[in-house]
């Protein structure tokens, strides 16, 4: 399965992220994508596709103000990472976003993904990352993988957040659709909900969204990814979360998966787009689950005998010592 990824994807080093109300340092790091690029090798490069493929998935006010943001934080006699710290939940009329404070606030839903001098570029390469590998399907290729990072899940079509500035697997599946590969499936296999990615197809019944996550009543994002979200409109049925407890191992994760891979092959997909996060992993830090190595390669040669073409994206994944180790399981047994 050929890989990809570009250099460009490190320019993104936030440094510290609002957590249980301290300040702690960022667990979306470059060592992430450092401790994958060394267990695997023969990287491909990446193509630049361009704005176009962005903008069919975000906001262009949205993208403008992701490119922007760091320059303007700066102009405005700031230094470090741009943060927000006010979020208008109360919307009665359209906001007036004079300050970059105010933007901030507007395009986030929580204080974990600060714009640094290079999110931008990380951001915009890590979406082509995507883009490049579903190329390589397009040409043929059964499945491929891109490292994206920084990850895309939890961004929707006009908000950040949850370490996620662009949705790569999102912008993926519209370019899939447009290529005449779908009906595109995507499932979520990160610890937590893909809010972004079910919000921006919750009303949209030409995409299957499945998930499989940390129960939102005990993790973040806590708002999102609960059985009962099923789609909206002639969407309904199109959106299947399947929330698990804490300590969830491989044998009670199995289930899960079944019902979600049984779901996908009921509804015809023809494509499978997958967003893989490996901070399912035991010894993750930031998460609760349990699995373990040889468990990737089992979930992953249960996905691959759906025997679809399938484009792996990466999203979350923070044992950085062994996040490699397990990536390279998961391909492996892909
Ligand atoms: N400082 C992904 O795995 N943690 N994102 C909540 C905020 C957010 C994880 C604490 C976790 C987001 C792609
Ligand atoms: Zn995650």
């Amino acid at each position: 399965m050929k890989r990809f990824f570009d250099d460009r994807q490190l320019r993104h080093a936030p440094a510290r992220e609002l957590h249980n109300g301290d300040w702690t340092d960022h667990a979306e790091t470059v060592a992430r994508p450092r401790s994958i690029l060394s267990a695997l090798d023969d990287w491909q490069p990446v193509r630049d596709f361009g704005r176009e493929p962005l903008r069919a998935v975000h906001d262009d006010a949205y993208l403008d103000f992701l490119e922007g943001a760091h320059a303007e934080w700066i102009a405005a006699g700031r230094t470090g990472d741009a943060i927000g710290y006010t979020f208008p939940v109360v919307r009665r009329r359209a906001l007036r976003l004079d300050r970059i404070d105010a933007k901030l606030g507007a395009y986030s839903y929580d204080a974990g993904t600060p714009i640094t001098a290079g999110t931008w570029d990380a951001a915009y390469w890590s979406a082509q990352t995507a883009l490049s590998a579903l190329d390589r399907i397009a040409g043929g290729d059964r499945s491929a993988f891109a490292l994206c990072r920084p990850p895309g899940h939890h961004a929707g079509r006009d908000y950040l957040g949850g370490y996620c500035y662009l949705n790569n697997a999102a912008i993926a599946a519209r370019r899939a659709q447009a290529l005449n590969l779908g009906p595109v499936a995507i499932l979520d296999i990160d610890y937590h909900h893909g809010n972004g990615t079910q919000d921006i197809f919750y009303a949209d019944p030409d995409i299957f969204f499945a998930s499989i996550h940390a129960d939102p009543r005990c993790d973040y994002p806590f708002y999102w990814g609960h059985a009962d979200e099923t789609g909206e409109g002639a969407a309904i049925g199109t959106t299947l979360n399947l929330p698990l407890p804490r300590g969830t191992d491989g044998a009670a994760y199995r289930p899960a998966l079944d019902r979600a891979l049984a779901a996908i092959t009921r509804w015809s997909a023809r494509m499978l787009i997958l967003s893989f996060g490996a901070d399912t992993f035991v010894g993750d830090p930031i998460s609760h689950f349990a699995l373990e190595r040889d468990d990737y390669r089992e979930i992953a040669a249960a996905i691959a005998a759906l025997d679809l073409p399938t484009l792996i994206v990466m999203e979350g994944g923070y044992a950085v010592g062994e996040l490699g180790a397990n990536v390279a399981a998961f391909l492996d047994g892909f």
